[in-house]
């Protein structure tokens, strides 16, 4: 399969990252809710060692939500605090933000303890293209906030947002790359939109997600389609071109792909998740 990155730009993101790590108190790590597996590079894991450390599930509005709360229980269950968020249409983010900066608490205590007043907590997001990493990042600068130039005493041309809870975030968040480990986890983020449309055709993908809401969303797939319990039992591909046909498309089943995978992405069928917390294992290590 068409590999997007190569290992120089690989090796390079990986330095950035860890370079940046060096300078904060604590990581936000962003993944898209409807793939909490597909969507993060498990390399984060090796680098990050004891940096304190938050996930956010991000687009949640766009997930189900009980597999987002069953994420967020197995994220929570290895020791790492998931919070479940909605960038898009929620504009407060004080309550996310207190409970990152209670993450570093003792940490700031023995800051304190030592004289220090006013430790700012430094934090950075990370993630893969598409998460809603910008999105996050103006959510949390809100209007009161200012980049300001360097700060003494990091590395130079880092800009940090500051923002109004003694809380300074880099500017430009970690870019991570998917790790596309087989095809079922880049089918996933060709459907949701993370990666280009011209790594996968339209039909695999439209194939992949017939295949996956038959499964797990069978009543969303039978109403956005007007489909019927017999309809619904076709394997595929005479599903897909069932539908083509239904669709008034004749066989130009390319175009009713690229009809399916659009209306998914798009929210037509409502909230999904495509990873399951059962099927994977270990998804963090
Ligand atoms: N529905 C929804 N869309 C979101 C959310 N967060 C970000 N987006 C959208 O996802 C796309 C990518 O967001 P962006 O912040 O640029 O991602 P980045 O590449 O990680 O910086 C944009 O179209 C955002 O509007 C969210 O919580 N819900
Ligand atoms: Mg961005």
């Amino acid at each position: 399969m068409a590999l997007q990155w190569y290992p120089g730009h690989m090796n390079k993101a990986k330095n950035q990252v860890q370079d940046r790590l060096k300078l904060v108190d604590v990581v936000i790590e962003i993944v898209d809710a409807r793939i909490p597996f597909s969507s993060r590079n498990p390399m984060l894991d090796s680098i990050i060692n004891n940096k304190k450390r938050v996930i956010i599930l991000n687009k949640s509005d766009l997930a189900d939500s009980t597999s987002s709360k069953k994420w967020q229980d197995y994220f929570e269950s290895k020791g790492i605090n998931t919070y479940i968020v909605d960038s898009k249409h929620s504009n407060n983010m004080n309550n996310l933000i207190n409970n990152i900066k209670k993450e570093v608490a003792q940490k700031v205590e023995k800051y304190q303890k030592a004289g220090v007043k006013n430790y700012r907590i430094k934090a950075m997001c990370i993630g893969i293209p598409n998460v809603g990493k910008s999105t996050i990042l103006n959510r949390f600068a809100g209007k009161n906030i200012a980049v300001t130039g360097n700060k003494p005493g990091v590395t130079k041309n880092q800009n940090w947002i500051k923002t109004k809870f003694d809380f300074d975030i880099i500017d430009t968040p970690g870019i991570l790359w998917p790790k596309i480990e087989d095809e079922k986890i880049g089918l996933k983020l060709a459907l949701t939109g993370a990666i280009k449309d011209s790594i996968f055709h339209a039909d695999d993908v439209a194939l992949f997600a017939l295949d996956y809401f038959k499964k797990y969303y069978p009543d969303k797939l039978k109403k956005v389609y007007n489909l019927s319990d017999e309809n619904l039992g076709y394997e595929n591909p005479e599903l897909l071109l069932f539908l083509t046909k239904k669709s008034g498309m004749k066989d130009d089943f390319d175009r009713m792909s690229e009809k399916i995978m659009m209306d998914i992405r798009k929210g037509v069928l409502g909230r999904y998740t495509l990873d399951q917390v059962d099927e994977v294992e270990n998804a963090i290590n």
